[in-house]
C-alpha cells in the first residue's frame, strides 16, 4: 500500500519537470558531433557528454566518480552522466520514466526483457533500432564475442526484426549440462564396486548400498538415493530419465511453462517426450526404485536445503547417489562429505539411450537500450564495444591490470587444460562497497574462453587436493568435458521461443495448465500415487494431455521455432 502511494506522489512531482524538460531536450544544436575514424580512441574529436540510467547495484558506491567510469571517459572522449537508480527499484522507475516522456539518451543494466522491447520498441517506438551496429565495423568487440554465442544474434532479434539492445554475453560451460549425478565414492570403495555405467549396474549398486552396510555402523540406515524437487538441478528423475527418452523435464512446479517441461526437437519438428512409451519406461524404472525404497521418499517434496541437511546431518554418512547441479546442492561446501562426492556420467539404458540435458546458454538481453530521440546513438555504441573485448570485460568486472588480474604467465594453464589467458590477483567480490569497477557484467562479455582462459594450478587427480573447494573451478569444467559433454543432444534441445503479444495473451494461460498438468503426473507416476504400469491410467493420463490442448500448445511453439530458425 505504502509503495502505491509513493508512486503516485513521484509521478505527481515528475509531471511539471517533464514538460519543461522536452523543450530544452528537442534543441538539436547538441547533436554536432565530430567523430574519429570507426575502430579507434577517443571516439570523439572534441569531448561530448551523454545521460545514461544506471540500475546501481550496492556494491558500486558512485558511477560518476567510479574508476572504471573515469577510464572510460579517458579513452573514449565520451563522459557519461550517470543517473542512478537503485537496482530493486529499476523496473518501476524505468516504467515511471519513459511515461514522462523525458528520459535520458541510454538506459543501463535494466535487465530489459523481450516483452518490454516489443512495448517500448516496436509498439512505442521509444528505443533505438541498433542493427546496424550489430557488425564489425560498428563493434568488432560485440562481434567477435558472439562467435562464442552461435544463434545469439538471432536470439538478440526481436519478432520485428530489430535489435533493441546490447548483451550481457555470459557463458557458464558447466550450467550447460547441469543435470548431473553424484556417488559418494567411499561406498563403492567399501562394497568393491565399480561406478555403474548402465541402468541395470546402477540398480545393483542401490540394492549394495541399502543392503550392504557400506557406512559400517551395523544398520541399515544408507540411503541409496536421493534428490529434491526445488534446487538447481537436484531432480533425480531429470538424469535418469535420459537413460530412456531425451527430457528436458523439471518437476518443480514453478518452473518455466515452456522450458524444462519435456518439449524436444523431433526431426525439426517440436514434439513431447512425456506421450511417449520410453517416458513412460523410465518413470515405471523410477516407480520401482521408489517402492522398493532405494529412491528416498521425500524426493519429490523436499528443496535442495532439507536434501543438504539429509546428506549432512547423519553421523555417519547414509546418502549414495545424490542428483544436483553441482556438489554444494546437497553438501557442506570443503566439508569430508563434499570432498568425496564424484559425478558420473550418464547411464546407459536398455534400448541404449543415453543422453545429457542440454542448457542453452543464451545472451542477456536489454543491457543497454538507447533512446529513439537521442543524438549520441555512434558514441554511446562505440562506447559500449570495448567492454566486450576481453580486456574491456576484465577491468569492468574484476578491477585493473596489476592489481585485481594479470595476463597469464607462459607455461600457465587454464581451467580447460589450454594455456591460461589471464590470472586473478584478487578475489572478486560483489558484496562489500567499492569504487573501483562495476562489479557487475552489464554490457560485457565473460565468454567461455575468457572463463576457462583462467590460470589454475595444475593438481592431478591423484591429488587429494583435486577435489577440495579451491579446486571447485577445475573439477567442475573437467567433470563437464569427460562425463556429459560427449552425451549432450543440441539437436534434441528446443532452442529459446519467442510469441507475440498475441500469442501470448491467448496461450500462456493454456500453457501453464498444461506444464503444470505433465509435472503432477510425472510425480504422481513416480510415487505410485498413479499407477503407470496400469494401461487404463496411462491411457486416460495421455488423453488428458490432448484434453489441455497439447496439440494446440505444440502447433504455437512450431510456429514460434519456424519463425525464428527456419
Ligand atoms: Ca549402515
Amino acid at each position: 500500500m505504502r509503495k502505491t502511494a509513493l508512486i503516485v506522489l513521484v509521478v505527481a512531482l515528475l509531471v511539471p519537470a517533464t514538460l519543461l524538460a522536452q523543450g530544452t531536450k528537442a534543441a538539436p544544436a547538441a547533436a554536432k558531433v565530430e567523430y574519429t575514424p570507426l575502430g579507434t580512441y577517443p571516439i570523439v574529436k572534441s569531448p561530448i557528454t551523454v545521460d545514461i540510467m544506471v540500475a546501481q547495484p550496492p556494491c558500486v558506491e558512485d558511477y560518476n566518480t567510479n574508476r572504471f567510469s573515469k577510464y572510460m571517459e579517458e579513452m573514449t572522449g565520451v563522459k557519461v552522466n550517470f543517473i542512478m537508480v537503485p537496482e530493486q527499484a529499476a523496473t518501476e522507475k524505468l516504467a515511471l520514466v519513459l511515461a514522462s516522456g523525458d528520459y535520458p539518451d541510454a538506459f543501463l543494466g535494466f535487465g530489459i526483457s523481450f516483452d518490454q522491447e516489443t512495448n517500448y520498441g516496436t509498439q512505442e517506438g521509444l528505443f533505438l533500432p541498433l542493427n546496424k551496429y550489430y557488425s564489425t565495423e560498428w563493434m568488432p568487440n560485440l562481434m567477435k564475442a558472439f562467435e562464442e554465442f552461435p544463434g545469439g544474434v538471432g536470439y538478440m532479434t526481436n519478432i520485428d526484426g530489430n535489435i533493441y539492445s546490447l548483451p550481457r554475453l555470459e557463458g557458464c560451460y558447466h550450467c550447460s549440462n547441469q543435470a548431473k549425478l553424484f556417488v559418494y565414492q567411499p561406498f563403492l570403495d567399501k562394497l568393491g564396486l565399480k561406478t555403474p555405467t548402465t541402468i541395470d549396474e546402477f540398480y545393483t549398486v542401490l540394492k549394495a548400498i541399502k543392503t550392504q552396510d557400506p557406512n559400517g555402523n551395523g544398520k541399515a540406515d544408507e540411503i541409496p538415493l536421493a534428490g529434491s524437487i526445488i534446487g538447481w538441478s537436484d531432480h533425480v528423475e531429470r538424469f535418469l530419465l535420459n537413460s530412456f527418452i531425451y527430457c528436458d523435464l523439471d518437476t518443480d512446479i514453478n518452473a518455466g511453462a515452456v522450458s524444462d517441461v519435456g518439449f524436444l526437437m523431433n526431426n525439426g519438428k517440436v514434439d513431447t517426450a512425456v506421450n511417449k512409451a520410453a517416458f513412460r519406461e523410465g518413470l515405471a524404472f523410477i516407480n520401482k526404485l521408489y517402492r522398493e525404497g532405494l529412491l528416498y521418499n521425500g524426493s519429490f517434496t523436499q528443496d535442495s536445503s532439507q536434501l543438504t541437511q539429509l546428506v549432512e546431518s547423519s553421523a555417519q554418512p547414509t546418502v549414495g547417489f545424490v542428483a544436483g547441479g553441482w556438489r554444494g546442492q546437497f553438501s557442506t561446501i570443503g566439508g569430508d562429505r563434499f570432498n568425496n562426492y564424484r559425478a558420473i556420467a550418464p547411464l546407459k539404458g536398455p534400448k541404449g539411450e543415453q543422453n545429457s540435458v542440454v542448457f542453452f546458454q543464451n545472451p542477456g538481453i536489454g543491457r543497454v537500450v538507447v533512446s529513439s530521440k537521442s543524438p549520441y546513438a555512434d558514441a554511446i555504441m562505440r562506447y559500449f564495444d570495448f567492454m566486450y573485448s576481453l580486456e574491456g570485460t576484465l577491468l569492468q568486472r574484476n578491477g585493473f591490470e596489476g592489481e585485481a588480474w594479470a595476463w597469464a604467465d607462459e607455461g600457465t594453464v587454464g581451467l580447460d587444460g589450454k594455456p591460461a589467458i589471464w590470472k586473478a590477483l584478487t578475489q572478486w567480490n560483489d558484496k562489500d562497497p567499492q569504487n573501483d569497477t562495476w562489479i557487475q557484467v552489464y554490457a560485457g562479455a565473460p565468454t567461455p574462453t575468457m572463463k576457462n582462459g583462467l590460470a589454475v594450478e595444475d593438481i592431478s587427480r591423484s591429488d587429494a587436493r583435486y577435489y577440495l573447494p579451491d579446486n571447485n573451478e577445475k573439477v567442475l569444467y573437467d567433470e563437464t568435458a569427460e562425463l556429459y559433454k560427449p552425451y549432450e543432444r543440441t539437436d534434441l534441445e528446443v532452442p529459446t521461443l519467442k510469441f507475440t503479444a498475441d500469442e501470448s495473451e491467448k496461450y500462456s494461460t493454456v500453457q501453464r495448465e498444461l506444464a503444470n498438468y505433465i509435472r503432477q503426473s510425472a510425480v504422481k507416476f513416480m510415487v505410485g500415487s498413479m499407477d503407470v504400469n496400469d494401461d487404463k491410467v496411462w491411457n486416460d493420463y495421455v488423453a488428458g494431455l490432448d484434453k489441455l490442448q497439447l496439440p494446440t500448445v505444440l502447433k504455437l511453439m512450431q510456429t514460434a521455432y519456424d519463425r525464428q530458425y527456419k
